[in-house]
């Protein structure tokens, strides 16, 4: 068992997000026997989950003419446009069958407003929103996390980089990752790096 201060973040496990889902990465499903194993090694164990209304901003189809893996500029800066994915209440958004959902006590849902999307588990993309998840760790006593997920790129990175700057030792097990492309991938693990995020 790791010390009480210790939590398990499990970013996105979701369909979508494995091999067959509206926004697969590459082997993702992998993932899920090694992070099922590490849970038991935790006594505080939260999930996050993306939870988007359909239509939401973030996806392609809600901008005419714009493709995914494009960007466009929000109010609140630069944003990605995605495939229609984790639409609340489809089996996208189911987390993976085999995910042992058991052993967590929190699951925080995010991306759930229309206008702004949430890679991280802390702050929506405005970077001023919170998900409450900061309350809830220091509520708990919490200090040291260990972050695994999909994608590595996108949402772990921004999870990762958030926790180490609200002052928690954060670690990503980046061979409980998966992530969506090469060139974001690069970026994350040099922005990961010199926010002082431990890569393991
Ligand atoms: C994610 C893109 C869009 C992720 C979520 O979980 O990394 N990426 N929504
Ligand atoms: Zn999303």
């Amino acid at each position: 068992m790791t010390a009480s201060d210790e939590a398990l973040i499990v970013i996105d496990v979701q369909n979508d997000f494995c091999p067959g889902g509206a926004l697969a990465v590459g082997g993702g499903d992998e993932i899920v026997p090694g992070i099922n194993a590490l849970m038991a090694e935790f006594d505080t164990i939260v999930l996050t989950q993306d939870w988007h209304p359909a239509g939401h901003s973030s996806f392609a189809s809600s901008h005419e003419g714009r493709g995914p893996f494009t960007q466009i500029d929000m109010p609140y800066g630069p944003q990605m446009l995605w495939p229609d994915h984790c639409i609340q209440g489809t089996d996208g958004a189911a987390f993976h069958p085999k995910l042992d959902l058991s052993p967590a006590q929190m699951i925080v849902r995010k991306g759930f407003r229309a206008g702004v999307d949430s890679y991280s588990a802390f702050f929506e993309n405005d970077r001023t929103t919170t998900t409450g998840l900061v309350g809830y760790l220091r509520a708990r006593s919490v200090q040291r996390l260990t972050v695994v997920g999909l994608a590595l790129d996108y949402c772990v990175n921004f999870s990762a980089v958030d926790a180490a700057g609200l002052g928690f030792d954060v670690t990503v097990d980046y061979t409980l990752c998966r992530a969506i492309a090469e060139d974001s991938l690069k970026e994350a693990v040099a922005g990961m790096q010199a926010a002082g995020v431990v890569l393991a």
